[in-house]
């Protein structure tokens, strides 16, 4: 297989993609975006890619998918636990929709007006915590006994939710250390530490 390219801004949501191809073993070649785009770190222009200039995007076997939740459900077609796709889509398209855009999306879009944060952090957040709380339980990952790509993405975005110094359960943070303390993991970090300091001197 040729090496899949990833569209990705360091410690953008394209993280947990890249945190899901290298769990299965492949090593994608990145091409990072300064800031926010469009400009490639390694020259080019991502709208010329995917003209919606979102990460992530995938070129997999000739063919760009963009779109978190269809990214990672191709990535989980690569290997992987088999989990019930359906189950799969629900908990990435929770993560993606009530998480991600809804609440990360505002909380560090430096356009967002403060009026929209304070609402996003004590109104919209709380009840999308307790639902991970809740579901969790005694579960280790949200579909089985292995992290499946929805636990990619949640991990991801846990890992934002803290710079919002918002108090997650305590069973989120025990499930959170455990997605950290995977071995795929510190390599992934570095790597987008790296980039974020070449990007950020580029
Ligand atoms: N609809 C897209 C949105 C993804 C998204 O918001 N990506 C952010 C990074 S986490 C991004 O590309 N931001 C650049 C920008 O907004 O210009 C998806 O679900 O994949």
């Amino acid at each position: 297989m040729t090496p899949p390219v990833l569209y990705a801004m360091p410690f953008g949501c394209s993280m947990a993609v890249h945190l899901a191809l290298r769990q299965r073993g492949i090593t994608p070649r990145i091409r990072w975006l300064v800031g926010r785009g469009p400009r490639l770190l390694d020259g080019g222009d991502f709208r010329e890619v995917n003209p919606k200039g979102k990460v992530a995007a995938l070129l997999l076997d000739g063919r760009l998918i963009t779109e978190n939740v269809a990214v990672l459900l191709a990535v989980a077609e690569l290997g992987g636990p088999r989990y019930d796709r359906l189950a799969e889509a629900q908990w990435l398209t929770f993560v993606a929709t009530e998480l991600h855009k809804q609440v990360l999306y505002p909380s560090f879009d430096p356009g967002a007006p403060p009026q929209t944060r304070d609402d996003v952090l004590k109104r919209l957040l709380p009840p999308v915590l307790s639902h991970v709380e809740d579901h969790l339980g005694e579960r280790p990952y949200l579909l089985g006994e292995e992290p499946s790509v929805a636990d990619d993405y949640l991990y991801w975005a846990l890992l934002m939710v803290r710079f919002l110094r918002v108090a997650v359960g305590p069973t989120t943070q025990s499930y959170s250390k455990r997605l950290h303390l995977r071995e795929v993991t510190a390599p992934v970090m570095a790597i987008e530490e790296e980039a974020r300091q070449r990007v950020a001197e580029a």
